[in-house]
């Protein structure tokens, strides 16, 4: 096994620690300051920005072992070694943990620290994220599976490849498979690794393996009775062996940039994320703004004759702003007026269908100061189409620039009919 190693033992290995800080990560950082103080959530940014200082510092090359629950994961790196001394931090509870075997191998001359992660789906989508941040932060990752690769498998996998991570995907539990069985899903594997390769450069290659299966036997004594025993299995580690050498004999700068490079990707996608998120809650806040106003307003003045004329009186604010949110380039003055016109002239049947639900909200609920019960709810039902008229819109911006009001009519009358109770309680809620 270990002749394994020396033989593809790196020739020379350069500082783990010298690749310095980039203009990209200064880039990030920019925007970051920008994003910041306009009100955007940096957490998972930060998180990402501290990850690259400490791979800058650490000197262990990390090595994730990442895959779904139950492949091995575990067993894998005990396997390998039995005596590394175990850090761990919690995940979500007590019960799932990061484990950080730091492992020494003398044929290597490195020190590198093996990565226990929680398997994928095992604690909950938003932990499947922080496992996925820390195998893209590894210096390589063993992807384990035990049977083919299913959907969420080759997801995984396909983010991890396009950032350039250098993987081992490690069909482990062969034992349980006859030749043939484990000869198709070898097939059937190397047919996704194809599949995969082109999506990066980092090498992707796939070892089959055993790490630590166990049989139940039965043995007769020399008395003619039988014992069940469990036995274990031996295990078969030589291909992962065999690709973890490969990986780590690669040039050392070339697999910290690729690792930087992944972080930098990541970080920045977390500030797409922020970004996005700061945006939808601006356009929250100034659809709120207009609903409140607009139902204020026609509290105190509720005539009927106004019931229909929301898409002239507040419409066309809500549209100028979110235009100026949204970044949109503006649309004519033409084409707005005649969408709204044709809104105004479609509101109607939309709204009535608002009424309904409104008077039903406002018969179990009489918060609001009422200038009469027939006026709350004109002025309810003009607070949702209002936001029904902002959700087809935005709806439609983000796949057609061009507006087309016929299209934007429809989406209107869809968001009233499937216009939630709740939402409507919530908003009297806030009222
Ligand atoms: N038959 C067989 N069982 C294995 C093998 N590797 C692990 N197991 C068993 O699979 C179960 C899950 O292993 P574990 O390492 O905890 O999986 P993890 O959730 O991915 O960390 C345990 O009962 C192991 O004994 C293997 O190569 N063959
Ligand atoms: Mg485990």
């Amino acid at each position: 096994m270990w002749a394994l190693f020396q033989k593809h033992a790196p020739r020379s290995r350069t500082s783990l620690t010298q690749d310095a800080p980039a203009t990209p990560l200064e880039a990030l950082q920019e925007r970051a300051a920008r994003l910041g103080a306009a009100g955007a959530d940096l957490a998972p940014f930060l998180k990402e920005q501290q990850a690259l200082h400490r791979v800058w510092r650490e000197p262990h090359r990390e090595i994730a072992v990442f895959g779904l629950p139950n492949v091995g994961k575990s067993t894998l790196i005990r396997a390998f070694c039995p005596g590394a001394s175990v850090h761990s931090s919690p995940v979500s509870s007590a019960e799932y943990r990061i484990e950080r075997h730091i492992w020494r191998i003398p044929e290597l001359d490195e020190t590198v620290c093996l990565v226990d992660l929680p398997g994928v789906a095992q604690v909950g989508r938003a932990w499947d994220e922080v496992a996925r941040d820390h195998a893209l932060r590894a210096i390589c990752v063993i992807y384990v599976c035990a049977s083919d690769l299913t959907a969420e498998d080759e997801t995984q996998l396909k983010k991890l490849i396009e950032l350039n991570k250098p993987m081992l995907v490690a069909f482990n539990k062969s034992d349980l498979y006859t030749p043939q069985e484990r000869q198709q899903i070898v097939a059937k594997l190397g047919e996704i690794i194809d599949r995969l390769t082109g999506l990066g450069t980092a090498p992707l290659q796939l070892a089959v393996a055993n790490v630590g299966g166990s049989r139940e036997i039965t043995r007769v004594d020399a008395s003619g009775n039988h014992h069940g025993e469990i036995q274990r299995t031996p295990p078969y580690l030589d291909e992962i062996w065999q690709g973890l050498a490969q990986i780590l004999s690669l040039d050392a700068q070339t697999l910290a940039h690729w690792r930087q490079a992944a972080i930098l990707t990541n970080a920045e996608e977390k500030l797409d994320l922020a970004q996005q998120d700061l945006l939808e809650r601006r356009i929250e806040q100034c659809v709120h703004t207009h609903v409140i106003a607009l139902i204020h307003h026609v509290l105190a003045e509720p005539q009927e004759f106004l019931a229909f004329a929301f898409p002239q009186m507040a419409a066309g604010q809500l549209l100028e702003e979110l235009v100026t949110i949204m970044q949109i380039p503006l649309i004519s003055k033409r084409r707005r007026q005649a969408l709204l016109t044709h809104i105004a002239q479609s509101a109607p049947a939309w709204i009535t269908i608002l009424a309904e639900r409104a008077a039903s909200a406002l018969a179990q609920n009489t918060q609001i100061a009422l200038s009469g019960r027939r006026g709350a709810v004109l002025a309810l039902s003009q607070g949702l189409a209002l936001i029904c008229f902002a959700n087809a819109w935005r709806a439609l911006n983000a796949n057609a620039p061009e507006l087309d009001a016929g299209q934007i009519e429809a989406q209107c009358y869809n968001s009233a009919a499937n216009y939630p109770q709740t939402e409507i309680e919530n908003l009297l809620k806030m009222l």
